[in-house]
């Protein structure tokens, strides 16, 4: 099957995407038919688990979402189930090496390319042996760069074979980089941000980000990020019920969600 993401990011198109942290078969349902061009469904941080993609990845398929996955950790054995579970791609988090990113891309790849043991129970459904033929190809391997180990490695794992893009997690990054969790407009923080980006302008591998809320993603597609996440699940139900409330409830309504935005 064509990952409509990955082709548009390997053409430089923006494409905005949203995070799924729900196990919530018709909320998925429904953000896949809202013109995201992808979605990342968190078996990290969200409140999924493996056994919730078996209905949640069916309910994306066949529309304009390219469903990816935020695996656990990079872990070859997870990332071929998510694979094997109908993810059109993973996004591995904490990549600090080009060894760790070589071994993600591998886990992502049939042979002869990687070591991706066969058995795509959903590709096979849908494509038969043509899954096996195109996998390779479409699969994308989203390596995420967070720590002060990843970004001082950054060029050589944007480099890395059959990585396709790098995907900064903010808040881990100013973990990494000493700052205090939220600390964006820190030069520090915005340093290592044009970093990452220029390293994979250089390798020609996509540059994606989490957005803490729709202008820091707008922000970034607008300084030649491809890809970018404008929000989840439970940030749009977080953010709609508080304008409605806001719009309807009076004026000393709160308008604005504290806390970080997942
Ligand atoms: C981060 O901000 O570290 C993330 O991984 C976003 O989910
Ligand atoms: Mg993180």
């Amino acid at each position: 099957m064509k990952n409509e993401a990955l082709a548009r990011w390997r053409n430089g198109a923006r494409s905005p995407g949203a995070w799924i942290n729900l196990p919530d078969v018709h909320t998925a349902e429904n953000q896949a038919r809202m013109g995201f061009d992808w979605l990342c469904f968190d078996l990290q941080h969200g409140l999924l688990t493996e056994a919730d993609l078996l209905h949640l990845l069916p309910a994306v398929t066949g529309t304009q979402a390219t469903p990816i996955v935020r695996v656990l950790s990079n872990d070859a054995g997870q990332i071929g189930r998510a694979l094997d579970l109908g993810a059109q791609g993973v996004i591995v988090p904490m990549v600090n090496s080009p060894e760790e990113a070589e071994a993600a891309s591998r886990a992502c790849r049939y042979p002869p390319d990687g070591l991706r043991s066969c058995g795509p129970m959903r590709g096979a459904m849908l494509e038969g042996f043509g899954y096996l033929a195109d996998a390779n190809e479409q699969i994308a391997c989203i390596a995420m760069i967070e720590t002060q180990a990843g970004l001082d490695q950054v060029e050589a794992i944007a480099a890395t074979e059959g990585v396709d893009g790098l995907f900064i997690g903010p808040m881990d990054l100013c973990y990494g980089l000493g700052l205090a969790p939220g600390s964006f407009g820190e030069p520090a923080f915005v340093d290592a941000v044009a970093r990452i980006r220029k390293a994979c302008e250089v390798a020609g591998c996509a540059a994606g980000m989490f957005g803490y809320d729709a202008s820091m993603a707008a922000a970034a597609l607008d300084d030649g990020f491809q890809f970018a996440s404008i929000g989840s699940d439970i940030s749009f139900f977080r953010e709609g019920a508080m304008l409605a409330l806001s719009k309807a409830g009076g004026e000393d309504q709160p308008t604005k969600v504290d806390g970080p935005r997942y």
